[in-house]
C-alpha cells in the first residue's frame, strides 16, 4: 500500500509525516471506539430504562461503587497517559532541529514571505531546499503575528514580530510543497502562501549559483519587475492599472499625486524612494497609511532597480 497518499491526510513529504499520522490515527481511532461504545450504551439504556407504565416508579438511586469508579478513573488515565508520551516524544524531535541543520531566515510581512540564506547569501520568495537534508528556519514577521505552515512536512510555528521562532524539518522527496499563512493577518492573509520547492544536492547548488546574484545579466527594470514580487510588492500593488491594497504602478511617472493632507507631489526618483523608506510621510489620498516600510530591508541596487521598473510600466 502506497502509505504517502490518504484520502484525508496531505501527501507526506518530510521524516515526521509518518509519526504526525500515526499519532492523528491513534488518537482518531480511540475517539471513534468511545464514541460507539457510548452511543450503543446511551441507546440500550434509553430502551432498558424507559418508564414502562404511566404508575411505574423511578429506578433505585444508586450512590457510589468504588469497583467502578476506580475502573472509569484508571482505564482513561493509563490511556490519556500513553497519548500524552505519543505527544511529548514527537514534539522534541521536531523542537530540536540536528546541529548539521542548514539555517534560512524566514521574514513575514503582509502579506508575502520572504527567504534569507545566512551562508549561501542568497534571497528568495520560494523556499528552495535540498531533499533528505535538515533544513532549520528561523522565523520573524516585521508586523503581525503570521503563521508558517507546510501541510506535507506536517510542520507549523506561528511567526512573531520582535521575536524568532524556529522549526526545522528533513524532506524525504523532491517536488513543490505548498506554504500557507494559517494565522489571519488581515485582508490578503488568503494570498499569503507560497511554495517549498525540494531539489536534488546538485540542482540546489545550481540554483545558488544562478540566485546569489539575480541582477546579473538583467537591466535595472528587469531585476525591478523580479524584486516587485520577490519582496511583496505585488501583494498591494498592482502593474496593470487596476487598484489593489495600494495605487497601481502603471502610468505614475511624472505625473502629480494628490495626498491625504491636502499637498500633491510629483512621481520621481525621490519620491518613490521616500515612499518606499518612509511610506507614513506621504500617505496617496484614499489609501490607508498600511505599506510596512523597506527601509533597510531594500539595498540601494534594488531600490533603484524598483524606481527603474516602476518608471517603466507607461
Ligand atoms: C501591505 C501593502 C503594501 C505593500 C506590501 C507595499 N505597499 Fe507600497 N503602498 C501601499 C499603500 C496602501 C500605499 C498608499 C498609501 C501610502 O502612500 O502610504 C502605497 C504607496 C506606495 C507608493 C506611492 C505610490 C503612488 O501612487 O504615489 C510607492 C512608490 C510604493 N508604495 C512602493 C512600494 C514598493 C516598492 C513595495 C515593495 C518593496 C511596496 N510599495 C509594498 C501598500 C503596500
Ligand atoms: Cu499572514
Amino acid at each position: 500500500m502506497d502509505t504517502t497518499k490518504s484520502v484525508w491526510l496531505p501527501e507526506q513529504a518530510s521524516t515526521f509525516a509518518n509519526s504526525v499520522d500515526w499519532a492523528f490515527n491513534l488518537y482518531l481511532w480511540i475517539s471513534v471506539a468511545f464514541f460507539a461504545i457510548i452511543v450503543v450504551l446511551i441507546a440500550y439504556f434509553v430502551v432498558k430504562y424507559a418508564r414502562k407504565r404511566p404508575d411505574q416508579l423511578a429506578t433505585a438511586q444508586i450512590v457510589h461503587n468504588t469497583f467502578l469508579e476506580t475502573t472509569w478513573t484508571a482505564i482513561p488515565l493509563i490511556i490519556v497517559m500513553a497519548l500524552f508520551v505519543v505527544g511529548m516524544k514527537g514534539y522534541w524531535n521536531m523542537r530540536v532541529a540536528p546541529s548539521n541543520a542548514m539555517q534560512v531566515d524566514v521574514t513575514g510581512r503582509k502579506w508575502a514571505w520572504s527567504f534569507d540564506y545566512p551562508k549561501e547569501g542568497v534571497s528568495t520568495d520560494t523556499l528552495v531546499v535540498p531533499v533528505h537534508q535538515p533544513v532549520r528556519l528561523r522565523m520573524t514577521s516585521t508586523d503581525v503575528i503570521h503563521s508558517f505552515f507546510i501541510p506535507a512536512f506536517r510542520t507549523k510555528a506561528d511567526v512573531i514580530p520582535g521575536r524568532y521562532h524556529s522549526l526545522w524539518f528533513e524532506a524525504t522527496k523532491t517536488g513543490v510543497f505548498q506554504v500557507f499563512c494559517t494565522q489571519y493577518c488581515g485582508t490578503n492573509h488568503s494570498y499569503m502562501w507560497t511554495a517549498v520547492k525540494v531539489v536534488t544536492p546538485d540542482e540546489f547548488q545550481a540554483w545558488v549559483a544562478a540566485a546569489a546574484d539575480p541582477s546579473k545579466g538583467k537591466t535595472p527594470a528587469e531585476f525591478g519587475e523580479i524584486l516587485y514580487s520577490q519582496k511583496g510588492c505585488v501583494a498591494c500593488h498592482t502593474v496593470d492599472g487596476s487598484t489593489g491594497i495600494g495605487p497601481t504602478w502603471k502610468g505614475i511617472w511624472g505625473i502629480s499625486v494628490p495626498l491625504e493632507d491636502g499637498r500633491s507631489v510629483t512621481v520621481d526618483e525621490a519620491y518613490v524612494k521616500k515612499s518606499m523608506n518612509e511610506p507614513a510621510t506621504d500617505v496617496v489620498k484614499g489609501f490607508q497609511p498600511i505599506m510596512p516600510p523597506f527601509q533597510g530591508v531594500l539595498s540601494d541596487k534594488e531600490e533603484d532597480a524598483l524606481v527603474a521598473y516602476i518608471q517603466s510600466l507607461k
